[in-house]
């Protein structure tokens, strides 16, 4: 997660105190890389603060990006950040009980507004969607969930980088 965050430094001084710890944790049952099959499986992302940046994680576009992803909250609270090639952009909330869908097309990138609980979520997606951390790395999302006086706030990022061109 180096240079995800916002706040590099507090970041670095995060892992020089704590080590590698990991901010989440992924289990999935594989499947063939086909349509047909779902890989599924559970998201564990933990409590943490990086700056003022939630623990989140890493985010990516689908590399089939006409693949979706279907999201179902167990527990904790947070918000999942969306992003699609034409610059739209949405946050939803997720908590116990909600599920959510990610449409295709869009980047997606989970966050855990809790101070103190996990955020557990049950994920679906095509066994042919692929995984595209690279546009994410070098652009970034265009919107932060950050923690102002103790709530979740949605700020601009300071860093986000138009790209250059598009698809
Ligand atoms: C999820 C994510 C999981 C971890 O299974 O992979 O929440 O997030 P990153 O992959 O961005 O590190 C998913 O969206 N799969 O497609
Ligand atoms: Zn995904």
């Amino acid at each position: 997660m180096s240079g995800q965050f916002w706040d590099e430094t507090a970041f670095q001084t995060l892992f020089a105190e704590l080590g590698n710890i990991p901010l989440y944790e992924v289990y999935e049952l594989t499947r063939p890389a086909v349509p047909g099959e779902l890989i599924h499986g559970i998201s564990i992302l933990h409590s943490g603060i990086v700056g003022n940046e939630y623990f989140m994680t890493k985010g990516h576009y689908h590399v089939v990006l006409e693949t979706s992803e279907l999201y179902h909250c167990l527990s904790g609270q947070g918000v999942m950040v969306m992003e699609n090639l034409d610059g739209e952009w949405e946050i939803l909330e997720l908590r116990p009980g909600v599920s959510l869908y990610v449409l295709p097309g869009w980047a997606h990138r989970s966050v855990n507004t809790s101070p103190t609980e996990d955020l557990i979520s049950l994920f679906a997606y095509p066994g042919n969607a692929g995984h595209d951390y690279g546009t994410i790395e070098t652009q970034g999302f265009r919107k932060l969930v950050i923690n102002r006086s103790g709530s979740p706030a949605v700020i601009n990022n300071p860093r986000w980088l138009a790209p250059t061109e598009r698809l």
